[in-house]
């Protein structure tokens, strides 16, 4: 069976993002929200130490804090939610994601699946980024990382109302002009982020996936009292080679490599995932970091 693909890939390709409203089904709905209940309850109370760490922005995230705003590794077997690998791998997804990437199947790569939460003790914000790019680089450094297609799309998928993200658009393909610079340079987070110039903020439905690319100019700011969880994943597809390596290997992905975790996989996950396993094992040395906490 065909499932339609309904994405505007050149809206996509002019702004760095675009919203996509039927990936997840009314009735995985409540599937994965039951899920993401179980995860965050395992992260919260402790059981799940993957985590991302509220005063870490990036990873490597360590226990420096108790509260949480993500639930890292969804897919790991330990966490036992196969509903979470079965949407990874569903058609409307891999669909969009192959259209976004102009890819076929067999170039698709398996890379992230994690959780973005709301803390519960503090508000939390994530500072002004390109997930690849530092925030000191020069306008020449940026004008070249940007020109770099490097193959993948990332995106938020929302179980709950979200309002978290904010994102400047067309700054995937643009170097940040001075007045952006002087509020991206340093590591502290904006009081507001609408202060940015050009900046706004996205909402998406229960049920709404937004897909950016990653080297937006964006930033998260999360309320701790406004319950948020909304699915954040990547793909990518093999042609980069290993352009992705860093900004998906410093996540920390040695449990993919293992056979329990290829096992409980679909056919189709299971050649994504050897895709990611050749790129992991083409890469010498240490990949290092993508940002500076
Ligand atoms: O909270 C969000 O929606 C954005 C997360 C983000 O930018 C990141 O994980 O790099
Ligand atoms: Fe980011």
């Amino acid at each position: 069976m065909t499932v339609a693909v309904a994405v505007d890939k050149a809206l996509y390709d002019e702004q760095g993002y675009v919203i996509v409203s039927d990936l997840i089904l009314p009735e995985n709905l409540e599937v994965l929200r039951a899920a993401c209940d179980r995860a965050i309850a395992k992260t919260r109370s402790g059981l799940w130490p993957h985590r991302r760490t509220v005063g870490k922005q990036f990873p490597p995230f360590d226990d420096s804090n108790p509260d949480s705003w993500g639930v890292q590794h969804v897919m790991h077997p330990d966490l036992a939610e196969p509903t979470f690998a079965e949407w990874y791998t569903s058609d409307p997804l891999i669909n969009v994601s192959k259209e976004l990437l102009q890819c076929n199947e067999g170039e698709l790569q398996m890379e992230l699946f994690n959780l973005l939460i709301n803390p519960l003790e503090h508000d939390f914000a994530l500072r002004w980024h390109r997930d690849d790019v530092r925030e000191n680089a020069t306008t020449e450094e940026e004008v070249a990382a940007l020109g770099l297609w490097t193959h993948g799309v990332q995106w938020n998928a929302a179980l709950y109302e979200d309002s978290c993200l904010y994102v400047v658009p067309n700054t995937h393909a643009l170097p940040r002009t001075e007045e952006q610079r002087a509020q991206s340079m340093t590591q502290t987070p904006p009081t507001n982020p609408l202060d940015m110039p050009g900046a706004i903020q996205v909402t998406l439905q229960p049920g709404q996936t937004v897909f950016y690319n990653s080297n937006i100019l964006h930033c998260g700011a999360y309320n701790s009292k406004q319950r948020r969880a909304t699915l954040h994943g990547c793909m990518g597809d093999t042609r980069g080679g290993s352009t992705r390596a860093r900004n998906v290997l410093q996540h920390g992905l040695l449990w993919m490599t293992e056979d329990r975790f290829r096992d409980q996989l679909s056919e189709r996950g299971k050649r994504m995932l050897r895709a990611l396993i050749d790129m992991k094992e083409g890469v010498k040395g240490d990949v290092g970091y993508s940002q500076l906490n």
